[in-house]
């Protein structure tokens, strides 16, 4: 199994709805570690390449309106397939369709309105955490129970 990073960000309406807290507490139990963390305002400019790859979709400039509409929290996750459990943890891109158990099948109705973010690869990954992060705001450090986490 292959130690990665993956990039989540708990989106406005997670932020206003109080989220911040369960969500975090979800991925430390699970065991990832949280190696950058910001509270931010995503600019204009930053969302569109963030989600370049819907440029033309239909829900774009909605999509675009709504990440910009009020602070984010944005994250560095790191530990085994880490892009793979961050994205089960989330659950599918529908909260209507999210099984119970996942973030978005738990705290959230519509499409338009996800609380959550995930990259969906490790090369979106890449792209994401240095959108999102200087390489100086990534911290190393080992977790103290991460031998009981991963054994020798
Ligand atoms: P993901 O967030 O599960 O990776 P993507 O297809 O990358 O899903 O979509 C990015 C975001 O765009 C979703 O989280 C959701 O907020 C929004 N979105 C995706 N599909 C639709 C749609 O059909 N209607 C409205 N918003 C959508
Ligand atoms: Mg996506």
């Amino acid at each position: 199994m292959a130690r990665e990073r993956t990039f989540a960000l708990i989106k406005p309406y997670g932020v206003q709805r109080g989220l911040i807290g369960e969500i975090l507490s979800r991925f430390e139990a699970k065991g990832l570690k949280i190696v950058a963390m910001k509270t931010l305002v995503v600019s204009e400019d930053l969302a569109k390449s963030y989600y370049s790859e819907h440029i033309g979709k239909p829900f774009f400039e909605p999509l675009i309106h709504y990440i910009t509409s009020g602070p984010s929290v944005a994250m560095v996750l790191e530990g085994d397939e880490a892009v793979k459990v961050v994205r089960k943890m989330m659950g599918k891109t529908s909260p209507t369709e999210a099984d119970p158990g996942t973030i978005r099948g738990d705290f959230g109705l519509q499409i338009g309105r996800n609380i959550i973010h995930g990259s969906d690869s490790l090369t979106s990954a890449e792209r994401e955490i240095s959108l999102f992060f200087e390489a100086n705001e990534i911290v190393d450090f080992e977790r103290i129970d991460e031998q009981w986490l991963y054994g020798e």
